[in-house]
C-alpha cells in the first residue's frame, strides 16, 4: 500500500532534454513508475525519433516533441500541441541545459548570456506556460534540476554556476507563489555523473576524473540511474506537502570539505 505513494500510472511527465543523459535516465526511472513520458529535444527530429524508440523498447509509453526552450512562441505552441494531443502535463522537469567551460575573463558575454537563456531563463519560460494549466486543475508538480554548481563554484563554468544558482531561487520562488494551487516546486542537485556532458572531463588520465572520485565520499561517478528514486519521489504523491527544497544526489559531495589526495 504505501508503495501506490509513488505510483505514476496515468500521469504525464514532460522532460526537457530528454533525448539522453540525465534527462533520459530520469525519464526511464518516471517511465518504468508508470508514467507516460513526453520526450524534447531540440537537435534534430531523428534523435528524438531514436529516442522514443528507446523508451519503448523498455516497454515505457513515451511521445516525441521536438521544440527549442529557450524560444516562448515554440514552447507556448508545443505545450498546447501536446495537452490536446496526449494529455494534461502532470509534471514538468525542466531538465534541458548546456555548459560552456570557459574562464570568466575569456568569455564572451554572448556566451555567459546563452547559458543564463537557457539554462535559467528557459526553465521559466517552460514553467510559465505549463502551469497555467496546473492552476486551472489544482494539482501539478515541477522539478528543476540543478547541480553541484547551484552551490559550489569551479574554475571555467562561472555562467553555469550563476545560472544553476538563480535555478534554485527561481525553484524557491515558484514554490512561495504557487504552492496555495497544490502545485509542488523541487530541484534535483546531481552531483558528478557519468555522461556525455562529463566525457571531455571524465577521460582517462584527465586530473578531474582522479580529483571527482577523490572528492566524492562514496569515491566513483554516478551512475545516471541512482537519480530515478529522486525523480519518481518528487513526481509522486509521496512528495506531496514537500516544496522549495533542493534534493542533492551526489555521493555526500556537499557533506564535505573533501580530503588530502593522500588519505
Ligand atoms: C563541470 C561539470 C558539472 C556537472 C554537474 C555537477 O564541468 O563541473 O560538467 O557542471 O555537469 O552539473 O553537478
Ligand atoms: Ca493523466
Amino acid at each position: 500500500m504505501s508503495l501506490n505513494l509513488f505510483d505514476l500510472k496515468g500521469k504525464t511527465v514532460l522532460v526537457t532534454g530528454s533525448t539522453h543523459g540525465l534527462g533520459m535516465a530520469m525519464a526511464k526511472g518516471l517511465g518504468n513508475a508508470g508514467a507516460t513520458i513526453i520526450v524534447n529535444g531540440n537537435s534534430s527530429q531523428e534523435k528524438i525519433d531514436k529516442a522514443v524508440e528507446t523508451y519503448k523498447a523498455e516497454g515505457i509509453s513515451a511521445i516525441g516533441y521536438k521544440f527549442n526552450v529557450a524560444e516562448e512562441k515554440e514552447v507556448i505552441a508545443a505545450i498546447e500541441k501536446i495537452e490536446k494531443e496526449v494529455a494534461p502535463i502532470d509534471v514538468l522537469f525542466n531538465n534541458a541545459g548546456i555548459i560552456k567551460r570557459i574562464p570568466l575573463e575569456k568569455m564572451e558575454v554572448s556566451d555567459f548570456k546563452q547559458v543564463i537563456d537557457i539554462d535559467l531563463v528557459s526553465p521559466f519560460i517552460v514553467s510559465k506556460h505549463v502551469v497555467k494549466g496546473m492552476i486551472k486543475r489544482k494539482q501539478g508538480k515541477i522539478v528543476n534540476i540543478c547541480s553541484m554548481m547551484t552551490e559550489l563554484g569551479r574554475n571555467t563554468v562561472g555562467a553555469y554556476a550563476a545560472a544553476k544558482g538563480g535555478l534554485k531561487m527561481l525553484t524557491k520562488n515558484m514554490a512561495t507563489e504557487w504552492a496555495k494551487h497544490n502545485i509542488q516546486v523541487n530541484g534535483i542537485g546531481p552531483g558528478y555523473f557519468a555522461t556525455s556532458q562529463t566525457e571531455p572531463i571524465r577521460k582517462d588520465g584527465h586530473p578531474f576524473n582522479d580529483f571527482i572520485i577523490q572528492r566524492t565520499p562514496a569515491a566513483k561517478w554516478g551512475d545516471p540511474n541512482d537519480l530515478a528514486g529522486a525523480a519518481i519521489f518528487l513526481s509522486s504523491s509521496a512528495s506531496n506537502f514537500v516544496n522549495g527544497h533542493i534534493l542533492y544526489v551526489d555521493g555526500g559531495i556537499l557533506a564535505t570539505i573533501g580530503k588530502p589526495s593522500n588519505e
